[in-house]
């Protein structure tokens, strides 16, 4: 089973896939005990490049290839360049990937580099990344596949449908984390295609949050490199999804991010990258709902949009130290056991 079993409300035939899609849904059973509500786990970080961005790229690649383009660009915080990058290989397309120097997960860059893909370190952010490459897109025959790209959007609706069919209707609300908003925007468009409207809780980090103070960020910082950018291409869109549901954007810290990212993992066993855990560090943080009076949320989903293992340096940064031993059955038992 893969996203493809939606085809009939996709635009284009799967010319290119790597059966994206049909993530796991899970309860978690800690968070709710703390939040008071049912919250389940959207798993995204099991599509086959390790991010949502798989639903977007197996849509926009096959529309590329329909169309008879013989390279693809994107600008990248990294999964959307390692998403790119994969398709692009396996279509047997040129890929070209612009991606933040120093500022993405080395997963993401390993797997853009194994892929093939041709990728630039900019000496600049992902907002001048974005810039640059739609001007180049203007000029050469070469299909623009980040999220303005409209398959896209397409392609990620999806995951809005799987969660209404294993639930038998929307939950109350969704929590998500925000960067460019292609996202937000893809999850409202699967909803209300579902007619449904759940509640839509989009976060940002508050280093780089322009949705929230309402104007770009010139130099967005953040912890989760996936989300650090200042100047979102679907601005509107995503806070039109969030006024017309009784959602609502909002910001959370560094420490916030970090705390749910250790509870996830250590809590509930899911290992997932930083700014996906902004999702549940937005719900611990900031409640539900979000529009005073509103009934309480009684089902949330928290979409956790990219794994854990793309970005090992802020896992490792963070663990406690491994405990060195040497090859003597004591001094195991006395380590394993010790309180
Ligand atoms: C794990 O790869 O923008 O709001 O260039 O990788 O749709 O941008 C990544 C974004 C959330 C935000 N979680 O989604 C890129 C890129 C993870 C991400 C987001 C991203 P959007």
């Amino acid at each position: 089973m893969s996203l493809w079993r939606y085809r009939d409300r996709l635009p284009v035939e799967p010319l290119v896939t790597l059966e994206e899609g049909d993530t796991p849904l899970v309860p978690a059973p800690r968070l709710s005990e703390r939040t008071g509500c049912d919250v389940w786990l959207k798993l995204e970080g099991a599509n086959p490049t390790g991010s949502f961005k798989d639903r977007g790229m197996t849509v926009a690649v096959s529309a590329a290839i329909r169309e008879g383009a013989e390279a693809v660009i994107c600008a990248s915080t990294g999964n959307t360049a390692a998403s790119a990058a994969a398709y692009a290989a396996r279509a047997g397309l040129r890929g070209v990937v612009i991606v933040p120097e120093g500022k993405i997960a080395i997963g993401k860059l390993a797997q853009a580099l194994m892929h093939g893909a041709r990728v630039i370190a900019l000496r600049g952010n992902f907002d001048d990344a974005l810039r640059i490459v739609r001007q180049l897109a203007q000029k050469h025959p070469i299909e623009l596949v980040n999220s303005v790209n409209p398959y896209r959007i397409e392609g990620q609706k999806t995951a809005a449908f799987e969660v209404c069919d294993e639930l038998g209707g929307a939950p109350d609300a969704l929590a998500i984390p925000v960067g460019n908003a292609g996202n937000i925007t893809s999850w409202r468009r699967g909803f209300e295609e579902y007619g449904e409207s759940p509640a839509l809780y989009g976060f940002q980090a508050a280093g780089a949050a322009p949705l929230v103070l309402g104007h770009p960020v010139e130099s967005p910082e953040t912890v989760a490199s996936a989300i650090r950018i200042g100047n979102p291409a679907r601005w509107e869109e995503a806070m039109e999804a969030v006024t017309a549901s009784r959602g609502r954007i909002a910001a959370v810290g560094d420490e916030q991010i970090l705390s749910a990212y250790h509870l996830l993992a250590s809590g509930e066993g899911v290992f997932c990258e930083p700014a996906s855990a902004a999702s549940v560090a937005g719900l611990l943080a900031h409640g539900l709902p979000a529009v005073e009076g509103d009934p309480e949320p009684e089902s949330v989903v928290c979409v956790l949009t990219g794994h854990g293992l793309k970005d090992p340096d802020t896992a490792l940064g963070k663990a406690p130290a491994v405990i060195g031993c040497d090859p003597d059955l004591a001094a195991v038992e006395r380590i394993a056991f010790a309180d």
